[in-house]
């Protein structure tokens, strides 16, 4: 019966339009960002999808269980989830709330908190895509080695460059204590550096030289700066 068959079609039209929309609301194709669902309740977290793809996340939360929660995502740092890269607090019984975070390659752990105290329970997830260091790393254009020793830096005397190049500066400690390499732009505000490194090791640092003019570089530990430890060098 045709009049019974377009009506029923005409249903079917209906559901449809209210299921399209949601579904546009829960991926966001057009930065590649995805949504996924976290439910937590007094003794679970369930995190609906653990291997994701780098970039923009929404961790969408819903409490299902009798306490306020709250949920962190946790970076490695030195072999242990500890590091706070995003969360999400005061999520009362029976209510959802977003969590957007963007997420370089790697592990992580989700951990949601029914009453917000301790670690919480954690899900392992798994990040593919470039990771953070590895990204900056591949940046840069070339490297200059420098050497510290008490009290001076080498391997700057004869160095320039040229405006917006990204040099990876590696110090080598050769002294007998820790040793810093900050480096400043024309205009005296600090352009980066690499953090302190302890005696027989190496750090490095990729800086962008962006202005040309003269940088001055220093060690900024003690008063190393005042028994030697710094230097100038130009960017054309
Ligand atoms: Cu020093």
């Amino acid at each position: 019966m045709p009049s019974s068959r377009s009506l029923v079609l005409a249903g079917a039209a209906l559901l449809a339009l209210p299921l399209l929309a949601s579904c546009s609301d829960t991926t966001d194709s057009a930065s590649g960002g995805s949504k996924v669902a976290i439910n937590a309740t007094d003794t679970a977290c369930e995190v609906a999808k653990t291997e994701l793809k780098a970039g923009e996340i929404t961790f969408a939360v819903t409490n299902k269980g009798g306490k306020a929660t709250e949920v962190y995502v946790y970076g490695e740092h030195d072999g242990a989830y500890t590091k706070v890269v995003s969360e999400v607090e005061n999520i009362g019984p029976s209510t959802s709330r977003d969590m957007e975070v963007k997420l370089a390659g790697g592990t992580y752990e989700i951990a949601c908190k029914p009453g917000q105290t301790g670690d919480g329970i954690r899900t392992k997830i798994t990040v593919e895509g470039a990771k953070a260091d590895e990204e900056a790393e591949a940046a840069y254009d070339r490297e200059v080695e420098v050497e510290a020793e008490n009290f001076k830096l080498t391997g700057l005397e004869n160095f320039t460059a040229k405006a917006g190049e990204k040099i990876e500066f590696k110090l080598e400690n050769k002294g007998t204590e820790e040793h810093e390499l900050e480096i400043f732009g024309p205009d005296g505000k600090e352009a980066g550096e690499v953090s302190p490194v302890k005696p027989g090791a190496t750090g490095e640092a990729v800086i962008t030289l962006t202005k040309p003019g003269t940088y001055t570089y220093k060690c900024g530990i003690d008063n190393h700066a005042d028994q030697g430890m710094k230097g100038s060098f130009t960017v054309n």
